[in-house]
């Protein structure tokens, strides 16, 4: 049996305007072990040990007041991601089965370490207003291959939630069925298309149904880039929307330049509060590789605006990051 370790350490500078905090931060630890049986078993195991804990607390109405009336640590807090063994019956099936990531759009599925922006797009990071359309993983079984050649990539599996199970068991009844297929089309080289579903299933549509539809491209042309995606859905009555265009240039071998107009919709039919405006965020990045290192340099600037309704804020972020 072969072993292989990999990791990934992400420190981060965070300052702005507005509120927020300015501060370092250690964003992320991960350390990865990984083997495989031969060639047709592997299994993945993954620890983020930098994840800050959180606790879910039960209240209830005393006199007409919310209290705490118990705690416990939340399971989505733990440092456990990834915890997944493959079965490769043939490059145009595997099986994974365990705790991984949902396959839903392109920054909802791509590893930390690969990101363009030091932070994902805002459906998937805008957590507190409906988002976390991404980046979540859950327990379940996927099944995933390529076709055509390679020209055609699937990923389609059923999972306990959409990343609200993980480290734990399913809270309900109901199962939810994740897929996204991609394009690389021999005919046009640099080219990449693709959508994802998501869905609550064996289930009645009611008040707390969810649905997810994405779209993503990205096209390279020599130096240039241009890469985008759609999201939007349904979390009960509330339907959502969100998606990002970017554009970059690596200048040097080492150096790349990027620009991204980013936006959040928490609630497509509600306007005129904090919790239901339209969030469009400009983004203007450096990143800088260290030559024959794994040591990537990268500086943001945000500027994140509310129709208004918020103020608006100016953010810069840095992050020093390596794999290992
Ligand atoms: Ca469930
Ligand atoms: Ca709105």
């Amino acid at each position: 049996m072969k072993i292989r370790i990999a990791g990934l350490f992400q420190g981060w500078y965070t300052g702005g305007d507005s509120g927020a905090i300015n501060t370092f931060r250690l964003r992320r630890t991960e350390l990865k072990v990984s083997g495989d049986f031969g060639k047709r078993a592997k299994w993945t195991f993954m620890i983020d040990p930098a994840k800050a804990l959180s606790l879910t607390n039960t209240t209830s109405s005393i006199g007409g007041q919310t209290v705490v009336t118990g705690a416990t640590v939340a399971q989505n807090s733990k440092v456990l991601q990834d915890a997944y063994v493959s079965l490769i019956a043939s490059p145009a099936l595997t099986v994974d089965l365990g705790q991984q990531k949902i396959p839903l759009g392109n920054e909802g599925t791509i590893s930390s370490g690969k990101l363009d922006m030091i932070e994902r797009s805002l459906f998937v990071t805008d957590k507190t207003r409906g988002g976390g359309w991404g980046d979540a993983r859950d327990l379940g079984v996927m099944l995933k291959g390529k076709l055509a050649g390679g020209q055609v990539e699937y990923f389609s599996g059923l999972f306990d939630g959409m990343g609200e199970a993980i480290n734990d068991v399913d809270k309900n009844e109901q199962k939810d069925f994740v897929s996204r297929f991609l394009i690389h089309p021999k005919a046009l080289k640099g080219l990449q298309f693709g959508g994802s579903v998501a869905r609550d299933v064996f289930k009645q549509a009611d008040a707390t149904l969810r649905t997810r539809q994405a779209v993503e491209m990205m096209y390279a042309y020599s130096t240039f880039a241009v890469k985008a995606e759609g999201i939007t859905g349904w979390d009960g009555p509330i339907e959502r929307h969100g998606g990002y265009v970017q554009f970059s240039d690596q200048v040097t071998k080492s150096l790349q330049m990027l620009f991204r107009f980013d936006m959040w919709d928490p609630d497509m039919h509600k306007d005129g509060a904090a919790d239901t405006v339209t969030e469009h965020d400009w983004i203007g990045g450096l990143g800088y590789s260290v030559k024959n290192t794994p040591v990537q340099i990268q500086f943001n600037y945000i500027r994140k605006t509310f129709g208004g309704v918020s103020p608006d804020k100016n953010v810069f972020m840095a992050n020093l990051q390596t794999n290992f």
